[in-house]
């Protein structure tokens, strides 16, 4: 139990908790007891008593589960434990409310958070199972939509792993991003149904459920002490039932939590509707509850405005308020002390609607005074923003709060009120600043800027990157800036090692550790050290084994999955990422026409052979990115049909990007590809990965990439590309593509090879809109980037060449990327945004690996045949 028991009820327990420790002492081979004999003793039970199977009948899935339980016990001990620590303590919490958590497959991470990894694998080896097989089991629980929702999920394995008491808060989507399928090189999607047989992390809680309300209106009333007070009367409720997941630190006692709601009606049956005969209409509420929490929108970096999606916002966020409230009072706590028990930072603005809730309990609910209320408040929030795209800056119609929020449309105006004063106080008579700053935006169909409200709402403003925090204070949050300078951080991203280095690059993670020791998968910048064997020609050579050995891996993955033979000797150029213009794949594209067209007019042309890997999804409804994807995968059958290539390039399009497959692709990648135009990506994330698995980085000025070059030295970064100023300066003066396209031979014939119809058997309408944009619009500057694009890939060719000195920068790349860890970024976070400080949990005992192997008498199992 999380934050539950309260003193009391604990003391009046002691006799109750002292026998379970006694048990727990007792029980310890048997159910958490770490030796290879204790693992297959519980594997086994787990497989008769929770899967109900004898082994001869049990499927791939009944040994995924079994395993799985096995390792949860061991999760949960460590979790009783952490939350019985942090009642007894009151520890500070972190609360991290985001609408999205991109978790990636649980078992092997948190088998190597245990430190069993190796015990597991020998213990499941020994039952003649396949413990390969058993890892790909499991189903991808696909939260988030990419680079906001994984660094969510970084972050809670570094505050686990630093010993921060948190909670990430969210939803439980029934169906998360889509799984992306081919047809005929076009994105097709299909529902992803990751619950369907069941999620072995979770616990419900249904002890914690909580009700929150929508719709109807408010009223005011004056109660038994004279005060006036409002009261909402909803026209909706619904029930918001919790589900947990244990977040284990990295070798720590530490289990924090992931709690994410589920939507229920309240009655699951309505008796009126059923018994008047209106069988469908007794089910309705219940559909229309339950619907909430269906299904995560697709859409990364745009926001559509849909009602849905903002009762999705209230839901998740009023459930964890209120939750929050009933462990602070049962931890006996006053309510004046939840800036002090909390610290909630907002994922960008998916939650903001939170500082307003938060606002209504007090008041409404609890009859705290306006100005107090207010206080505490601005002391609880923290605010990220992830973007700098118009676009994806959320505001919702006025009308549609009326609707759904009513009350909180008045203390929105009430916020917006009070601001305003004080707006007018630090810039008397500045009429058009008001407008701009005001959380409603007056234009057109009035609306609620969410970003205002989030500025407001909390002490801290933060970007993502050193650009990005600049831009926000020069541009998209200027008058935010000019009002509040003291609210402005930046926090540079992070990635945690633990799963994209440990866990997806066993034999990096080895060669690491041999030369360095192993203190730096929780305390990165150790990297360094490694720099000192850079030029150490034995070193060297198993530093290319292990890459070459990943990218065989990935051959043969690639050829299982595309049918698409590549040679590991070539170089992998890798690009995976979300699709967005912003980021342009497209550019790419152009490249790889460019070489093709090289090799077509001079077929005996020296070009270092390449294979060009895509990956990565577009939203549903967003034409543009589809079509990009039909693009590559025409080029590609294009490319890798024609003799005249000769295996010089290749082109690869994996379908379905996951955390699963990412793991298979950022070892394997000799070169990262980050190639947005600057400006534009906040920050990147998989830039970051890339660089900590030895692969050397292509990229513009944007986002992290800066700080990338800055880190690992200009000399081992291959910068292309305008900068934010030229960009902005262009666009000012009037941006024409046309220009680059008539001055330029190679970019007009790569454009004209597409609209000819050359990869679209003779099609000329199919890409047309792709190249009307291109040719007369260019909102991205691709034409404008185009030749200092291919002039730095020539460099690349070279450089791939001289292998002891690609190597020598790929060594450098990882000795100096230290810095992105999410731990930095997580310390960074609670010392100058959270000011919270760790809380050790231990155990009452040890039970660690030194446990002796005793003799077992479990039996092989026999599986011939069923393994595949
Ligand atoms: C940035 C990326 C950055 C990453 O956050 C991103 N921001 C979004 N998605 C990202 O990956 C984002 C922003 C606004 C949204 C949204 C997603 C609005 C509505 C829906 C989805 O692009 O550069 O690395 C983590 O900071």
């Amino acid at each position: 139990m999380i934050h539950s028991a309260s003193v009391k009820s604990s003391q009046d327990n002691q006799q109750l908790n002292d026998s379970l420790v006694e048990h727990e002492i007792l029980r310890t081979n048997h159910r958490t007891g770490m030796s290879v004999a204790d693992l297959k003793q519980a594997f086994l039970d787990n497989l008769f008593y929770d899967q109900g199977k004898f082994p001869a009948l049990a499927t791939q899935r009944d040994y995924y589960m079994a395993l799985a339980y096995t390792v949860r016990d061991r999760l949960l001990q460590r979790w009783n434990h952490t939350a019985a620590t942090y009642t007894e303590q009151g520890s500070r919490t972190v609360a991290y409310f985001s609408a999205e958590f991109l978790m990636g497959p649980q078992l092997g991470k948190n088998l190597n958070s245990l430190g069993i990894y190796n015990q597991v694998q020998t213990a499941i080896t020994e039952l003649g199972l396949d413990f390969e097989v058993m890892l790909a089991e499991e189903a991808e629980p696909g939260l988030g939509n990419g680079g906001l929702g994984r660094l969510a999920a970084c972050y809670l394995d570094s505050l686990a792993t630093l010993e921060i008491p948190s909670l990430g808060y969210g939803i439980r989507y029934e169906f998360g991003i889509f799984q992306q399928d081919l047809q005929d090189g076009w994105q097709v999607e299909k529902t992803d149904k990751w619950l369907r047989l069941g999620n072995p992390w979770e616990l419900k809680r249904p002890e914690w459920e909580v009700e929150v309300k929508f719709g109807g209106h408010t009223d005011t009333y004056i109660d038994d002490k004279g005060c006036y007070g409002v009261r909402w009367i909803p026209d909706q409720v619904v029930s918001g039932i919790p589900y947990d997941t244990p977040i284990l630190g990295y070798q720590t006692a530490t289990a924090n939590t992931l709690r994410l709601w589920t939507a229920e009606a309240p009655e699951s049956f309505n008796f009126e509707s059923f018994n008047s005969g209106d069988y469908l209409g007794a089910v309705y509420e219940k559909v229309i509850s339950e619907n909430i929490s269906k299904v995560l929108y697709p859409n990364d970096d745009s926001s559509q405005g849909k009602q849905l999606r903002l009762t999705q916002q209230y839901f998740f966020v009023a459930c964890s308020l209120q939750d929050m409230l009933r462990i602070l009072l049962g931890q006996g706590f006053p309510l004046e002390k939840f800036a002090d028990k909390f610290a909630v930072q907002l994922n960008d603005t998916h939650p903001a609607i939170a500082v307003v809730e938060l606002m209504r309990l007090f008041v409404d609910e609890h009859h705290l005074g306006w100005e107090q209320a207010w206080s505490i408040t601005q002391r609880t929030f923290g605010y990220t923003n992830h973007t700098l795209l118009p676009e994806a800056l959320e505001r919702w119609p006025v009308e549609l709060f009326e609707h759904l929020l009513p009350r909180h449309l008045q203390l929105i105006y009430e916020i917006n009120h009070r601001f305003i004063d004080e707006v007018r106080i630090k810039f008397p008579g500045d009429e058009a600043r008001l407008t701009r700053l005001s959380l409603i935006d007056e234009t057109g169909e009035r609306s609620i800027r969410m970003a205002h409200l989030a500025c407001v709402g909390s002490h801290t403003i933060n970007g993502v990157a050193a650009l990005h925090t600049e831009l926000l204070k020069q541009d998209v949050l200027q008058d935010f800036y000019a009002m509040y300078p003291h609210k402005f951080q930046n926090k540079t991203n992070g990635v945690t090692p633990r799963r994209f280095m440990v866990l997806s690059n066993p034999k990096l993670t080895d060669l690491i550790t041999t030369k360095i020791g192993d203190q730096w998968i929780r305390s990165l910048e150790q990297l360094q050290q490694l720099e000192v064997f850079t030029d150490d020609p034995p070193f060297q050579d198993s530093w290319r084994e292990v890459k070459l050995n990943c990218k065989r891996e990935l051959a043969v993955l690639i050829q299982q999955q595309t049918g698409i033979i590549v040679d590991p000797n070539s170089m992998f150029d890798i690009l995976i990422k979300r699709f967005h213009e912003y980021k342009r794949q497209h550019l790419k594209v152009l490249h790889i026409i460019a070489l093709y067209n090289r090799i077509k007019a001079n077929p005996d042309i020296d070009i270092t052979p390449r294979t060009f890997i895509f990956g990565g999804k577009a939203a549903p409804g967003y034409w543009m990115a589809k079509l990009i994807i039909k693009l590559i995968n025409s080029v590609a059958d294009v490319v890798n049909r024609d003799p005249d290539v000769r295996g010089r390039l290749k082109v690869v399009f994996m379908k379905n990007f996951s955390v699963k497959l990412a793991q298979h692709l950022y070892p394997a990648a000799d070169l990262s590809e980050q190639i947005s135009t600057a400006g534009k990506e906040a920050s990147g994330t998989g830039n970051m990965k890339f660089a900590l698995n030895g692969a050397l980085t292509v990229g513009t000025l944007d986002g992290a990439n800066v700080e990338i070059r800055e880190q690992v030295g200009a000399e081992n970064f291959f910068l292309f590309g305008l900068t934010t100023e030229q960009i902005y300066e262009m666009r000012s003066k009037g941006y024409d593509p046309q220009t680059y396209y008539q001055s330029n031979p190679e970019l007009k014939l790569a454009i004209d090879r597409i609209s000819s119809g050359f990869f679209s058997s003779g099609d000329t309408e199919v890409f047309k809109s792709l190249t009307d944009s291109l040719l007369y619009h260019d909102p991205y500057f691709l034409l404008a980037d185009f030749q200092s694009y291919l002039n730095i890939q020539e460099q690349v060719d070279l450089a791939f060449r001289d292998t002891a000195r690609w190597t020598q920068m790929s060594v450098l790349n990882v000795a100096r990327a230290g810095i992105f860890s999410s731990d930095r970024a997580i310390q960074e976070y609670c010392d100058q945004i959270w000011n919270i400080k760790p809380t050790k949990v231990k155990l009452p005992f040890s039970n660690s690996q030194e446990s002796p192997d005793a003799p077992t008498n479990s039996k092989q199992i026999s599986t011939a045949g069923k393994i595949n």
